[in-house]
């Protein structure tokens, strides 16, 4: 690992080198060592983080059925935000709203950009409002709105008078933060303003649990609602996967949150914790072994026996299933290797799933997770505040007077505490790698590159800016973002579907059979010579 991380720095000029080097972490070395993470990238570097706007609209917005979503902006950015990330929703009947299908932008030009496009976009809500009559409206910024000075606050202010419905606003511009993980911030913190506590209908059913940071991606959540169900779990909101206006307006009646990616939304679980006295823990859905855990950790949360022996009857119900493809995929998958990274969460998430097929993971890291995401929360108090995060607003949460209530007891929690149940934790990736793996934050196109030439992988997983270079280096190349179409990935009928998706995948010869035209035609090839 040490030859490989030299190699990856040798190209960069020193001052790169040294900063790279802190972004680069073998596992098992010291204890203590830290990463860096959550900077900005080197300009020049070819990273594969996106835009701030992109993590606040695409990412936590862009999921939710029936609030219209207007980015103000080029048509580009609204045009690329625009469901190209494959959140999955199914509105209970044809009449219900869903928005989804459409890109609301306000088009900006070089007019609007010389004589400022407040007008336009107070014309997009109005035009938009006559049309789908929504129960909410939400405004995004993009990066020329943010430099011109158009106030969209201002202008949802004045929508929600004239309209009488909820209209917000986010200051997303796309250069606001280092990436999309600025972008999460700012879009729970006006969720949480503007949105949670605004009903206070309780939702029939027992153990009423929200899942936060489940994004149904290719049908994910749906997999994970069938299950909840099956226990008899009651979800009052999931944000932001096959979500609704009303599941976040009432989401401060569940008793429980459950964080399932921890780089997006722990705020969210932080501050309703602070305001409403709302316990949380860390889940994990992607695994069927993972999923068994946190099916265990909510039952255990809410202590009654019949919850308890409900969740042992299913995951007794499910397993055999998952049991059986294991079995056959096994003999295939034992002892291959796999590099993952993806934005967030899912670099670690996806470990559990080639545990569960005897693979390692040889190399994994996030494009924009923090030091917390790897080295876990007990980091979060020593994390330097630079002048990129303190660009990012931090909301002053208080108990609300009137509706704050601890769902748990201090005695009780810390009963289960010592039970074994943890609140408020996240271990973080790197605790749960194997010694000698290399951890990489911010992997940019050339290491990529650089390992899967050093390493050889058996399969590589990240996003679309990756996908054709490693392939056309003959190594097999999944899509953890979108899934390449595939899914979903998560709970238990997810986790068959994985284990044959790469059992396929990693018995498959086709990428290093296949040989380029100039490799096969050498007359196709040949070397410029500047005369
Ligand atoms: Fe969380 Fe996500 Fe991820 Fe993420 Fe993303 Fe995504 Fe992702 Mo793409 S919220 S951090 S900003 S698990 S869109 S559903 S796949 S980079 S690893
Ligand atoms: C985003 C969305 C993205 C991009 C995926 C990719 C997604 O960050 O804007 O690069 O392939 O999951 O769709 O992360």
């Amino acid at each position: 690992a040490e030859a490989v991380k030299e190699e990856l720095l040798k190209k960069y000029p020193p001052k790169v080198a040294r900063k790279r080097d802190k972004q680069i972490h073998i596992t098992g070395e010291e204890d203590s060592s830290e990463i860096m993470a959550n900077v900005r990238t080197i300009p020049g570097i070819i990273t594969m983080r996106g835009c701030t706007y992109a993590g606040c609209k695409g990412v936590i917005l862009g999921p939710t059925r029936d609030i219209v979503n207007i980015t103000h902006g080029p048509i580009g950015c609204g045009f690329y935000s625009w469901l190209t990330r494959r959140n999955q929703t199914k509105a209970p009947s044809a009449t219900d709203e869903n928005f989804m299908p459409y890109a609301f932008s306000t088009d900006m030009q070089d007019e609007d950009i010389i004589f400022g496009g407040e007008k336009k976009l107070e014309q997009a809500c109005l035009e938009a409002y006559e049309l789908f009559k929504p129960k909410a409206m939400a405004i995004f910024a993009t990066c020329p709105v943010g430099l011109i000075g158009d106030d969209v606050h201002a202008v949802a202010r004045k929508m929600k008078e004239k309209l009488g419905i909820n209209v917000f606003a986010f200051s997303c511009e796309g250069y606001k933060g280092v990436s999309q993980s600025a972008g999460h911030h700012i879009a729970n913190n006006q969720i949480f303003t503007h949105v949670v506590g605004e009903n206070d209908t309780v939702k029939m059913g027992e153990y009423k649990i929200n899942v936060l940071g489940e994004y149904n991606i290719g049908g994910d959540a749906f997999e994970i609602e069938r299950i909840l169900e099956k226990c008899g779990i009651t979800m009052v909101s999931t944000f932001s996967g096959n979500s609704t206006y009303e599941q976040f307006a009432t989401a401060h009646t569940a008793d429980l949150n459950t964080v399932m990616c921890h780089r997006s939304i722990n705020y969210v679980a932080e501050m309703m914790e602070t305001k409403y006295g709302i316990p949380w823990i860390k889940i994990n859905f992607i695994g069927a072994e993972a999923t068994a855990k946190s099916l265990r950790k909510i039952a255990q949360y809410f202590g009654d026996k019949k919850l308890i022996d409900r969740v042992e009857e299913v995951i007794a119900e499910e397993m055999p299933q998952v049991q059986a493809v294991l079995d056959e995929v096994f003999p295939f998958t034992k002892g291959k290797t796999a590099m993952l990274f993806v934005g967030g969460s899912r670099a670690h998430h996806y470990q559990e799933l080639f545990n569960e097929m005897g693979m390692r993971t040889l190399s994994a890291g996030y494009e924009f997770g923090h030091r917390d995401d790897y080295e876990g929360r007990h980091v979060i108090p020593d994390i330097k505040v630079d002048a990129d995060s303190r660009n990012i607003e931090e909301l002053e949460v208080t108990p609300d007077t009137a509706r704050f209530s601890p769902r748990k007891s201090v005695e009780q929690l810390m009963r289960l505490e010592a039970e074994g149940l943890k609140f408020k934790d996240y271990e973080g990736m790197m605790p749960e790698m194997d010694k000698g793996s290399i951890v990489i934050d911010d992997l940019n196109q050339y290491e990529a590159d650089k390992l899967v030439e050093l390493m050889k992988p058996d399969i590589f997983c990240a996003g679309i800016k990756e996908k054709f270079s490693i392939q056309k280096m003959g190594v097999p190349m999944k899509q953890l973002h979108s899934y390449d179409y595939g899914g979903p990935y998560a709970g238990f009928k997810g986790a068959c579907n994985f284990y044959k998706e790469i059992k396929r995948m990693v018995t498959s010869k086709v990428w290093s059979g296949m040989k380029a035209p100039w490799e096969e035609n050498p007359e196709l090839s040949a070397t410029y010579v500047w005369e």
